[in-house]
C-alpha cells in the first residue's frame, strides 16, 4: 500500500526543481511523505486542478507551491481549496524574485497564501512542519529538538 502524501507540493516548471529541493530534504529529515508535481497555472490550468483534486480528495494536508516570474500557481491552488498553501516566490524573473514575491503574496481577502521568503524553500518546508505539528505530538517533540540544536550550534560557531 501507497504511503499517505501529508504534503503536495506543485512547481510551475521543471527549471523551478533545484531551486525547491531544499524543501524536499527538510521533509525526508522529518520523515514526511510528500509528492511535487511540474504543472503550470498558464500552461496545464487544468491538470493544476486535477493535480489539487486528487491530493485533496487523498487527504492531503498542507500544499507548497512555487513558481517563478508572474506566480499565479500559488493563487490558483489557493482559490481551489481551504487547506493552507505555503508559496515560495522564486528568482529567475527581470526582477530576480520580486515579481514574484508580489504576484504570490498580494491575494485578495479570503484567500490567502502563507508566502516565504524569495527561495526560501527550507522555511515552506518548515511551516509545513509547523501546520503538521498541531495534529502530531512526536512531530511538534522533533521540531522543539532541532530549534534546540541550531540554538547550540549557534552558540558553538566560534
Ligand atoms: C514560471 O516561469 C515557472 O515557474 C518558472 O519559474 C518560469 C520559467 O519557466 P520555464 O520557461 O523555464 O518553463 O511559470
Amino acid at each position: 500500500m501507497k504511503a499517505k502524501i501529508d504534503v503536495q507540493l506543485i512547481i510551475g516548471s521543471k527549471s523551478d526543481e533545484a531551486k525547491v529541493l531544499p524543501a524536499l530534504d527538510v521533509l525526508k529529515e522529518f520523515n514526511i511523505h510528500y509528492d511535487m508535481k511540474v504543472a503550470s497555472a498558464h500552461r496545464t490550468p487544468s491538470y493544476v486542478e486535477e493535480i489539487i483534486d486528487n491530493a485533496v480528495n487523498n487527504g492531503v494536508k498542507v500544499f507548497i507551491t512555487g513558481a517563478g516570474m508572474a506566480n499565479h500557481l500559488s493563487g490558483t491552488v489557493a482559490a481551489r481549496t481551504t487547506l493552507p498553501v505555503i508559496g515560495i516566490p522564486l528568482s529567475g524573473g527581470f526582477s530576480h524574485g520580486l515579481d514574484s514575491l508580489l504576484s504570490t503574496l498580494q491575494m485578495p481577502p479570503g484567500i490567502p497564501v502563507a508566502t516565504v521568503a524569495v527561495d526560501g524553500a527550507q522555511n515552506a518546508a518548515f511551516l509545513a512542519l509547523e501546520i503538521l505539528s498541531l495534529e502530531n505530538k512526536d512531530l511538534q517533540k522533533k521540531l522543539i529538538e532541532y530549534r534546540h540544536k541550531q540554538t547550540e550550534n549557534i552558540k558553538n560557531a566560534v
